[in-house]
């Protein structure tokens, strides 16, 4: 673990320094004399005037082209407030009073306000995921020091949404394996997330060519404030992914915090950037860790050899 977090310094030195470079905010990395802090490390240069937004629908303005909303507090920014936003005429025309939404916040040039990606919250989702998040709050808290999951042991409940804003509990997946890893969609660094998925896809695909049927392929995102359903859903897209057994997972972010906690994937937030581990993990039908590989090393024939019994290959 020590060697593996000690070969990935220099890169990140260089990536530090590149990144100093080339945004106009100095960024404060984490002191590359500290190894922990300086795990594969990753930036995320993206300008910080877009934000994620949750918040319920207060009145509709068609003459302004705007809505009035009543938004919760946006972490580091502002917080909770009513303000009115510019919205697009489908939206304006879709939206109603009393609905909640998640959207992203952006400005125009001329510094007006206005919400873009709207997706409307289903209450009763919304709630059933807040609800697995107090759970796993509870069980995150109360396994203290012991909160990593080791090989061997059961992974926790949890309930998060998929990248088509369904519900998914991992109670889904009993009775099929899953490779699960975990990845943000704005990872700029091409070894680290954006290889995990290639690995993943690659890992489908020779999955399938063998015949088998019970894999089950579920990324998290380390990001959950802008990685949102549709969000993961775009990423998938544009990658060509066949979701038949390929799931993106975001939720609310103590809930992919305690998750983090519990596989041991670490992520730092910084300015305008993510620090963060990788660990690809093997789970059977039972819900086991049956095998882990931390870094960006793991091997798609790795986990095939690994999988466990299976039906037999397609003739
Ligand atoms: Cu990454």
């Amino acid at each position: 673990m020590k060697n593996y977090y000690r070969s990935l310094l220099t890169p990140l030195a260089l990536l530090l320094t590149a990144m100093a470079a080339c945004t106009r905010q100095e960024n404060k990395p984490a002191s590359p004399t500290t190894p922990a802090a300086a795990a594969d490390s990753v930036a995320v240069t993206a300008e910080s005037k877009s934000h994620a937004l949750t918040g319920e629908v207060i009145a509709v303005t068609p003459e302004r082209s705007a809505v009035l909303v009543h938004h919760e507090e946006i972490p580091g920014y502002m917080p909770a407030m009513t303000m009115e936003f510019i919205v697009t005429p489908a939206d304006l025309a879709r939206l109603k009073e009393g609905q909640r939404l998640r959207a992203r916040l952006t400005y125009d040039e001329k510094n007006e306000l206005h919400l873009e990606d709207i997706e409307l919250i289903d209450t009763v989702k919304e709630r059933e995921v807040k609800a697995a998040a107090a759970t796993l709050r509870q069980d995150t808290a109360m396994r203290g020091k012991g909160a990593y999951r080791e090989i061997g042991e059961t992974v926790p409940q949890f309930s998060l949404y998929n990248q088509d804003g369904e519900v998914v509990s991992i109670n889904r997946f009993r009775g099929r394996v899953i490779v699960m890893n975990f990845i943000y969609t704005r990872c700029p660094i091409a070894t680290m997330c954006p290889a995990s998925t290639l690995r993943m896809m690659a890992l489908q695909h020779a999955a399938k060519a063998k015949g088998i049927t019970d894999l089950e392929l579920v990324s998290i995102t380390l990001d959950p404030v802008y990685d949102t359903p549709s969000v993961l859903k775009n990423y998938a897209d544009v990658r060509g992914i066949d979701s038949a057994n390929f799931t993106f997972l975001t939720g609310p972010e103590n809930a992919v915090r305690d998750l983090l906690h519990q596989f041991g994937v670490i992520v730092e937030p910084g300015e305008n950037f993510l620090k963060h581990t990788l660990s690809t993990l093997l789970i059977d039908g039972q819900g086991k860790i049956i095998h882990r590989v931390d870094g960006t090393t793991w091997k798609p024939d790795d986990f095939l050899r690994r999988l466990p019994a299976h039906p037999p290959a397609a003739k």
